[in-house]
C-alpha cells in the first residue's frame, strides 16, 4: 500500500460521508489496477476498523454470468462486509443510500477458516450454516460506471446486507442447486438456481479464500460469506417491494420507504 492508496482511499470515504457519486472528471487515479483497487479497499477498511467499526465477513462479487453480464465485467472480486452494514428484514429507509440495488444472495456462515487455498471438501467442512441473503449495492460511482479496479476500491458496492431468518446445515440442503425466485412489486423479475454462483456456492468461498490469502487476510470462524448477486440486481427507490424466496431457506421481503 502507498500514499497513493491512501489517498484514494480517503477521497472515496469522503464520497461516502457527503453522498457524493463520483462522474468521469472526479476520479483522483488515472487509471486503477486490480491491485491498486484492493489496496485501496484494504485502506478503507483499515480506517473504517480504526474507526470503531466491526468486520462481519467477506463478500464475493461477479460470481454469476448474470451479474457480470449487467456489469460487463468478468472476474469474480472480494469485498469486505462491516457489522454496521446489517440491515433488518421489513421497511428499508432508503434515504441513507444514493442509487442503492437490492440482489439475492446465498450466505454462508463459517466454523473455521478453510485455510489459504481449500479444495471442495475444505471448504465445504468449514461451513456451519446456511441462510438466504438480500445484498443492498451503492456504488460511489455515478451510473454504476466503474473498472474492476475502481468496484474494488469502492469495496464492490458493498452498502448493506439483510440475513433471511432460516438458518440450515449445509448438509440439510442440495445447496449446489436451490431453486431462488425474486419479485418486485408482486412481479417475478428472476428465477434461478445457487448453481448460477460459479456451479456451487461452495466453489465461491474456495475463490474468496484464495484472493484473500493473496492479499494478506484469511477467514475466521463465525464469519458471513455473501457468495455472491446469484441475478441481476434491481433498483431500489422509494415504494418498492421486494421478496426473495429460496427452497429450503425461505423468504426474506423489504419494502423501501423514505425517512421514519
Ligand atoms: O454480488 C455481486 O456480484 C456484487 C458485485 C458488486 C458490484 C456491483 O454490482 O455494483
Ligand atoms: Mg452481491
Amino acid at each position: 500500500m502507498t500514499t497513493e492508496h491512501e489517498g484514494w482511499a480517503r477521497h472515496l470515504e469522503a464520497a461516502r460521508r457527503s453522498g457524493t457519486l463520483l462522474g468521469a472528471d472526479d476520479r483522483p487515479w488515472t487509471s486503477l489496477s486490480v491491485g491498486d483497487g484492493y489496496a485501496v479497499q484494504s485502506c478503507g477498511l483499515a480506517h473504517r476498523l480504526a474507526e470503531g467499526e466491526r468486520l462481519a465477513g467477506w463478500k464475493m462479487g461477479f460470481t454469476s454470468l448474470a451479474k457480470m453480464r449487467q456489469m460487463n465485467l468478468d472476474a469474480p472480486i472480494a469485498g469486505y462486509l462491516l457489522a454496521s452494514m446489517d440491515v433488518p428484514e421489513g421497511e428499508l429507509d432508503v434515504t441513507a443510500y444514493q442509487h442503492p440495488k437490492a440482489e439475492p444472495e446465498i450466505v454462508l456462515r463459517l466454523k473455521h477458516d478453510p485455510g489459504p487455498t481449500p479444495d471442495f471438501l475444505e471448504a465445504s467442512r468449514a461451513i456451519e450454516s446456511v441462510c438466504l441473503g438480500i445484498e443492498i449495492l451503492d456504488s460511489r460511482f455515478a451510473g454504476y460506471q466503474f473498472s474492476l479496479g475502481e468496484v474494488l476500491a469502492d469495496d464492490t458496492s458493498a452498502a448493506g446486507y439483510v440475513l433471511g431468518s432460516r438458518w440450515r446445515a449445509p448438509d440439510a440442503l442440495d445447496l449446489g442447486n436451490l431453486g431462488i425466485l425474486m419479485s418486485v412489486d408482486g412481479v417475478l423479475v428472476e428465477a434461478a438456481s445457487s448453481a448460477a454462483i460459479m456451479d456451487h456456492p461452495v466453489r465461491a468461498l474456495m475463490a474468496l479464500a484464495r484472493l484473500l490469502d493473496a492479499r494478506g487476510d484469511q477467514l475466521a470462524a463465525g464469519q458471513l460469506v455473501l457468495t455472491g448477486g446469484i441475478t441481476a440486481a434491481h433498483p431500489l427507490p422509494p415504494g418498492r417491494h421486494v421478496v426473495v424466496e429460496a427452497q429450503d431457506l425461505g423468504s426474506i421481503m423489504l419494502s423501501t420507504r423514505t425517512g421514519a
